[in-house]
């Protein structure tokens, strides 16, 4: 077994760093990602990669966050599904928060429609980056992010300053011995951030529990389990964080206990997944699983029964196979919309009123793109997409109108993995965080709105 002896390394400086921070008056308003992000982890030949979506945003929630994507953002501007929006204690008004008239927690005032400029740069990781995901992993309100070294085996910590820096190069909080591909956070069943890492040879699952200041000390190893798309979410109303991951054979469910342990997984049907997304689909309330093949050219959505189990409902047919899926608000209604990226187009089907997605896509995009993320980048409280095209990040404007600006592309220097979303800079206009394949950094791209 790869596991072996990791204990967590937290630098004397970090530590009076972090004191230091303790006394910085945080920016409350701004701080968490816009939602988008954290989501499911998608697949690209081979390669993990992020949606995230998603649940981006998963990646800060509570297990209480979760309880359904179409009902917690519909109650509120926030446009993301999963992400941070449900949590009554989250404090962060995302940018379409300024739609709701309350004082502006933006340094410099909210910010305005079509105003997205990035500044992108390399940040040095030492190690190729295989996949990451963001959160604030110590606590103090500074947004924080995590990667994988791949090739190394070990797990690193970015901690966030909050100004869109970092306190240090990276602190390694485990080394594997082995080959990490897929990582995500979340918090099972308290306020503090855990890891779920896939390992390939041998195919294993790791659940390492934080301690909230940025150590990871609690180790369990659940094999052989097999993962190439995963997202987390309170899939039976427990207000503990459960598991739905793709790859072998089955789409598997697996429920988590109070005790921050895993149950034995419920299998459902055949799927050799290439990405996974849980949302509240149906908008009945209880969230469901979205799931895609690399072999088919069907989308299953296994529909949530509010108990941890779910029935698997009439596909969405796709044209060809999915690559990528993510959720959010892409039209000017409440409804939950779902974007797929195939790899031929990139497709949006709009929620309808009566709580079902449309059978046909309302906007096609002729673009063979990979993956896909949606946040709203301009804060016109409708959500963008984003997406990668080689080395380039591409951002294109929903006019909630169920079309999209052309898109306004970023350069960085090799090809995006991985692409994550998050206010690092706190200046409530979400941030990017992409995995370069062949490089020894990531690219951020980090808001600039002067
Ligand atoms: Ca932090
Ligand atoms: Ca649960
Ligand atoms: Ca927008
Ligand atoms: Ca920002």
């Amino acid at each position: 077994m790869p596991w072996s002896s990791f204990r967590v390394s937290c630098p004397t400086r970090l530590l009076l760093a972090m004191i230091a921070l303790a006394g910085v008056g945080q920016l409350s308003g701004c701080f968490n990602p816009s939602g988008a992000g954290d989501g499911g982890t998608e697949t690209d030949g081979g390669t993990a990669m992020q949606s995230t979506g998603g649940p981006a945003g998963d990646t800060t929630q509570s297990p209480l966050d979760t309880s359904g994507a179409a009902t917690s953002a519909a109650a509120e501007t926030t446009p993301n599904a999963t992400s941070s929006s449900g949590d009554p204690d989250d404090t962060s008004a995302g940018p379409s928060d300024s739609s709701t008239g309350e004082p502006s927690n933006c340094p410099g005032g909210d910010p305005t429609p079509a105003m997205a400029p990035y500044v992108v740069s390399d940040l040095v990781a030492g190690q190729e980056s295989s996949d990451l995901d963001v959160g604030d992993i110590n606590g103090d309100d500074h947004l924080d992010f995590i990667h994988l070294a791949r090739v190394a085996g070990s797990i690193e910590v970015f901690f966030g300053d909050g100004a869109g820096g970092f306190l240090s190069d990276g602190v390694t909080v485990l080394n594997s011995n082995g080959f990490p591909d897929t990582i995500r956070l979340g918090a099972i069943a308290d306020e503090t951030l855990d890891l779920f890492v896939h390992m390939e040879g041998p195919v294993e699952l790791w659940v390492i529990r934080g301690d909230g200041a940025g150590n990871f000390p609690i180790q369990q190893v659940y094999e052989p389990t097999y993962v190439r798309a995963i997202d987390l979410a309170d899939l039976n109303g427990d207000a503990v964080l459960d598991l739905a991951y793709v790859g072998a054979s089955n789409l598997e469910v697996r429920l988590g206990n109070p005790t921050e342990t895993y149950q034995s997984p419920t299998l459902y049907g055949q799927n050799f997944g290439s990405a996974v997304r849980i949302a509240d689909i149906t908008g009945d309330g209880s969230v469901d699983i979205l799931t895609a093949d690399y072999g088919s050219t069907e989308l299953q959505i296994y529909a949530g029964a509010g108990n941890g189990t779910f029935i698997a409902q009439p596909t969405v047919v796709t044209g060809s196979p999915v690559s990528g899926i993510d959720v959010g608000h892409l039209n000017a209604d409440d409804n939950i919309d779902l974007v797929l990226t195939t790899a031929d187009d990139l497709r949006v089907f709009y929620g309808e009123d009566d709580g079902t997605i449309s059978s046909t896509p309302g906007t096609v995009l002729p673009d063979g793109l990979s993956r896909v993320r949606v946040a709203d980048i301009d804060a016109d409280g409708v959500e963008d997409l984003i997406t990668r095209a080689g080395a380039n990040v591409e951002i294109r404007f929903s006019t909630g109108n169920e079309s999209f600006s052309d898109p306004v592309s970023f350069a960085c220097s090799s090809s995006i993995l991985s692409l994550e979303v998050g206010d690092f800079n706190e200046d409530c206009v979400p941030d990017l965080l992409g995995t370069q394949g062949g490089a020894q950094s990531l690219c951020l791209l980090l808001s600039d709105r002067e």
